[in-house]
């Protein structure tokens, strides 16, 4: 009884504090879902924990918490709150609503060098912090980095991270990680440097991020180590000089031959439009307190200052923590500083608040596949923007000031031992490498070497530190079929996107979609229905000579909106129970994929008919399919959404698309697999 009580307890004061709406995605053990402070409006990430399924992995919790606690910076994700049950964590994190920076490379297939500097800026900027506060993050990639609001990078996952004793110079010996962003001392089992190691990982991404694919990848994973060992990687012809520069720097096998972080501040390439050297130094320093959130808290509190301060100053990471970050985020982000003063439980539906704030009366909730008590939120841009406090109140805050623009074989351990090795679903790595078309052509050319990197297997496993064997999805399984390439291609990633009409499609349809098209950021809008003509001349490109056309004919994610901050899903509660008998209708975002097609039954029995195909189970709720890839030892491997969608103003259907699980490189090119087998 007395364990029931304290479950409660913790659900209710989450529940007390916070909305809860949909699963946003999960990572590891947790799930994270969408929520609302109720008191300040504003969105939060919740981060859902089941101690049981944690087993042995709780002291990563604890441990992403202590950092989470610790670090205060621009380009990190801000802990609010930590609330702990008996069975269950809850932690209350800053919501990124551009979502992760995966997603945003892939929809644009690549980045150019000056957006890539942007990032990169930040990537140091957030690393040089983390460092100078004695820890390593030990998993930078793509999928670790998420999108604010204002289009700025804020790192995450601190669960791998190491706070060595005696400083950062210690070395460390858990090998950890996502091994394609692993350096070679790590994976080889070596004591290293724990920065040393980061910047490794930070030369990959910039290598992702200019590139759109890995420097080192493989399905086989004693290849995959030996490449990372080798530190050669091909560079693309589009690079420029300066950028392969700086990546060869940072990727030198040698630790002590690569570049440190306090020199990447004020490298010529980081330098470039700037001239000046990154700003690392928190912004956001925990030891300075906001009066104007402090007044209003008091006020709202019905106490003094001085002992709401004092209240703070605690740093307890309870609702009172939470409450004084998310005013301070407020008024960072110009918005006013003020706190609803008590729940409105039975607000005139048309009111800005009843906008701003639904209460569990006005919405639909429903219990998820956990028994979860969940709500879905209306997504409308206004609601967005400013919620409840826009009109009434004039702005307190100063905006924050930013970055400027301008097989599977059970491979031997070696000593030594080490704490605990963490690795994505491994024995599926290094598809990506396989089907990205400027990858696949020069896999071809080095399949010779492949050959004889799997031979040597044997020997690696003497060299290479190795995870236990994982659950596998056959290459068999998923191997792409080599064909149905279906994208328009684009010139260049700075130029817009043409898009070709399906022979004897609606021409009025086909502008909308031309000017839907014309509308984006220079990514790619890809169509799913081509002309089987034209499906064929795109493979040609894929066999040609012609590698940026072979890079283009690849593509299957598109993007079609620029503001990944305007993206969510307009949805109206009462619309979200139980399954639809009519798609919804959503706005055209960056991770839905265009069909010209107009009739979604035919779209989603085409999917349909492609998964299992493709080993994917699903189970299908009106048009949403669930779907999972399964291991050998009957682990989850992957899992995500595919939703066929009417697009709002375009009239076409789309396929909206979410990974929950998995590696991201991996989801990528299944999807497309699964896209492309489904031949719309
Ligand atoms: N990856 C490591 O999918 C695979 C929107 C979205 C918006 C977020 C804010 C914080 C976090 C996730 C957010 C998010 C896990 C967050 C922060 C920390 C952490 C975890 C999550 C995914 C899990 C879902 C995430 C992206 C990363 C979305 N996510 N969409 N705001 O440990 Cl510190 Cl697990």
């Amino acid at each position: 009884m007395p364990v029931e009580r304290t479950e409660l307890r913790g659900a209710d004061e989450l529940h007390k504090y916070y909305e809860v709406y949909e699963t946003i995605g999960s990572g590891g053990f947790a799930k994270v879902k969408l929520g609302r402070h109720i008191l300040t409006g504003e969105k939060v990430a919740i981060k859902i924990m089941n101690k049981k399924d944690l087993g042995d992995d709780l002291p990563r919790v604890k441990l992403e918490i202590d950092a989470m606690r610790n670090l205060s910076h621009q380009h990190i994700c801000r802990l609010y709150q930590v609330i702990e049950t008996s069975t269950q964590i809850f932690m209350v994190i800053e919501y990124c609503p551009g979502g992760e920076l995966f997603d945003y490379i892939i929809a644009k297939d690549r980045l150019p060098e000056e957006e890539t500097r942007v990032f990169f800026r930040q990537i140091v900027s957030a690393i040089a912090y983390v460092h100078s506060q004695g820890f390593a993050h030990r998993d930078l990639k793509p999928e670790n980095l998420l999108i604010d609001g204002d289009h700025n990078l804020k790192l995450i996952d601190f669960g791998l991270c190491a706070r060595p004793k005696g400083g950062l110079g210690y070395e460390l010996m858990t090998c950890c990680g996502s091994p394609a962003y692993a350096a070679p001392e790590l994976i080889q089992g070596k004591a290293y440097i724990g920065s040393e190691a980061d910047v490794w990982s930070m030369g990959v991404l910039l290598f992702a991020l200019l590139c759109g694919y890995l420097p080192f990848d493989d399905d086989n994973c004693m290849v995959l180590y030996r490449k990372i060992t080798r530190g050669k990687y091909d560079n693309p012809h589009w690079l420029s000089a300066g950028s392969v520069l700086l990546m060869n720097h940072m990727m030198q096998v040698d630790p002590k031959l690569r570049l440190t972080v306090r020199q990447l501040l004020d490298h010529p390439w980081v330098l470039k439009d700037y001239n000046s050297p990154v700003e690392w130094h928190s912004r956001l320093p925990l030891g300075h307190i906001d009066e104007d959130c402090i007044t209003e808290m008091a006020v709202n509190m019905k106490r003094s200052r001085g002992s709401t301060t004092e209240l703070v100053k605690e740093w307890r990471y309870d609702h009172t923590t939470a409450t004084y970050l998310l005013l301070l985020s407020k008024k960072q982000r110009g918005k006013p500083v003020r706190l609803r003063a008590q729940p409105l439980l039975h607000e005139d539906s048309c009111s800005p608040l009843h906008q701003g704030l639904q209460t569990k009366e006005s919405l639909q909730f429903s219990e998820d596949e956990d028994g979860f008590i969940v709500g879905s939120l209306d997504f409308c841009s206004e609601y967005l923007d400013d919620g409840p406090f826009l009109k009434s109140q004039t702005p307190q805050g100063v905006r924050e000031r930013r970055d400027k623009t301008p097989n599977n074989k059970v491979m031997k351990m070696t000593s030594p031992v080490v704490e605990r090795c963490d690795y994505s679903p491994m024995p599926e790595r290094g598809r990506a490498a396989r089907h990205h078309p400027e990858r696949r052509a020069k896999n071809q050319e080095h399949s010779t070497e492949d050959k004889e990197n799997t031979v040597v297997q044997e020997r690696d496993a003497d060299t290479f530190l190795v995870p236990p064997p994982q659950t596998p999805v056959s290459s068999k399984k998923n191997s792409r079929p080599n064909k149905n390439i279906l994208t328009t291609p684009n010139d260049n990633i700075g130029t817009k996107t043409s898009v070709t009409p399906r022979v004897g499609g609606s021409a009025s349809k086909d502008q909308k979609i031309k000017k839907a098209a014309e509308n984006v950021e220079p990514a790619n809008l890809e169509i799913m229905a081509l002309s089987p003509d034209r499906r064929s001349r795109s493979l040609d490109m894929a066999g040609s000579e012609d590698s940026g056309k072979k890079r283009r004919a690849g593509k299957m994610f598109g993007s079609l909106e620029r503001g990944l901050d305007k993206v969510i899903t307009m949805l109206t509660p009462s619309k979200r129970r139980g399954p639809r008998d009519r798609p919804r209708k959503i706005k055209v975002l960056y991770n839905v994929t265009l069909t010209n097609q107009t009739n979604p039954d035919q779209v989603l029995n085409q999917i349909l008919s492609a998964l299992p195909q493709k080993n994917v189970d699903f189970t299908q709720k009106g048009y949403t399919l669930k779907c999972q890839t399964w291991g050998d030892f009957g682990k989850v491997t992957m899992a995500f959404e595919l939703e066929v969608c009417f697009l709002q103003k375009l009239d076409v259907v789309g396929v909206r698309r979410q990974r929950l699980k998995g590696d991201a490189w991996v989801y990528k090119h299944l999807v497309e697999d699964i896209l492309s087998a489904s031949s719309i």
